[in-house]
């Protein structure tokens, strides 16, 4: 595998220079200086590419740019409406530009309105760092009693609707603000900042949206990016939506086994591949992650190593993310199949290392007195990364 960390861009409190510390040689980056739906020119890719890759001291380690998380699709491409065209040829255009100046690998996602979402950025753990949650029944609060959408009642049993009512009346109007700022205010690597009427705004241009046409919405965006992603040399890899299924009513169709399964072969080519993200699948209990890397593994192009721990077997419950060896995910077993999915394409002599970060970690040790950005700082990915290189090596041996 090739040891990538995620990099915020020279705004991020971990700089370069701690990243080679951590033994990674792949940076993952995106320009979240240009808003959705303009076009990242040669030029901004290059000069990021110069500040990744250039050092003024010759002698530090060399680090590459190896993948690009996310390129932005805009709602307008997700909801189908008017303008999604011009949005679509703006993505073209950045996949031309990021193959030209050597990118090669791109992930993005297809969830409406929200990215990641979670309801508590610092789970307090029994050793004293800190995670990230989502609870279930403090989601149904924001969205029946903070946003109140038209609606949601009658998406939730009256146990949940209990237990949110419950939840919201022991809820201090500083609590309230910081839920709604979790769920909405956009977490790092999403590129909205909405507030309430802002976001039921948003919601509403999906009204007339369904699973089946969101779908649809997908095929018509791949069906027009991939021969443009086959000729740039770019491998797509979509992330899966997270939690992993829908939400606030919108649809979501990138959660399963079958849903990634449906969007391969929506266009039957390597260059429309997947990032496997073990915590997203992994947040539901039907999601067979070892039979996953071992089904898709050949359109896999980007891995993303995380283990949640599921507090509940539905597929609607809660979870938080606990160390990268623990939780639900068993990522001993995962890192074995990628390993196995490496010697396959080293047999078939083609490129065999696939790029992997270790995908969120613990607030831990001196990062709980930073500022850091939720799920990406230095120590608790430290950790990640540290112990998976471990499972790589004994794996190999
Ligand atoms: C969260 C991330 C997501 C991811 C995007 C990919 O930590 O995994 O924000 O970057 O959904 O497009």
């Amino acid at each position: 595998m090739e040891y990538t960390w995620r990099w915020y861009g020279p705004q991020d409190p971990v700089s370069l220079d701690d990243i080679r510390q951590a033994g990674a040689t792949g940076i993952v980056t995106a320009l979240h200086e240009v808003p959705p739906g303009q076009v990242w020119t040669k030029e901004l890719i290059s000069e990021r590419k110069q500040l990744i890759e250039t050092h003024p001291d010759p002698s530090r380690s060399k680090l590459r740019w190896s993948v690009v998380e996310s390129v932005p699709v805009t709602e307008a491409i997700k909801s189908g409406i008017q303008g999604r065209d011009q949005d679509i040829a703006v993505f073209q255009e950045c996949i031309a530009n990021l193959g030209a100046m050597g990118v090669h690998t791109l992930c993005y996602n297809f969830m409406p309105v929200l990215d990641w979402t979670r309801t508590d950025l610092d789970f307090l753990q029994p050793d004293g760092s800190t995670a990230l949650r989502f609870d279930q029944t403090a989601f149904a609060t924001f969205d029946l009693y903070i946003l109140g959408r038209p609606g949601a009642e009658n998406e939730y049993t009256e146990a949940e609707k209990k237990d949110a009512k419950a939840f919201a009346d022991q809820l201090d109007d500083e609590a309230a603000t910081l839920l709604q700022q979790n769920i909405i205010a956009g977490l790092p690597g999403s590129d909205k900042d909405y507030s309430l009427a802002e976001f039921q705004e948003v919601l509403d241009q999906y009204k007339s949206v369904d699973e089946h046409q969101l779908r649809e919405n997908l095929r018509y965006f791949l069906e027009k990016v991939a021969p443009i992603a086959k000729n740039a040399n770019v491998n797509l890899a979509i992330h899966p939506d997270d939690p992993p299924r829908p939400l606030l009513g919108l649809p979501r169709v990138v959660s399963t086994e079958a849903d990634a399964r449906a969007l391969l072969d929506m266009v039957d080519e390597p260059c429309n591949g997947l990032t496997f993200c073990t915590g997203s699948y992994g947040a539901r209990p039907d999601n067979d992650l070892v039979g996953m890397m071992q089904r898709l593994g050949d359109r896999i192009h980007f891995l993303h190593f995380r283990s949640v721990q599921r507090e509940s077997e539905s597929i609607i419950g809660s979870f938080y993310e606990a160390n990268h060896l623990e939780g639900s995910a068993n990522l001993v077993e995962v890192v074995k199949a990628a390993v196995k999915e490496e010697g396959k394409r080293r047999a078939e002599g083609i490129p065999s290392s696939i790029p992997m970060r270790p995908d969120h970690g613990h607030k831990m040790l001196d990062d709980l007195h930073k500022k850091t950005n939720p799920g990406y700082s230095a120590i608790g990915r430290l950790r990640g990364l540290a112990e998976l290189r471990g499972v790589e090596s004994a794996c190999l041996r």
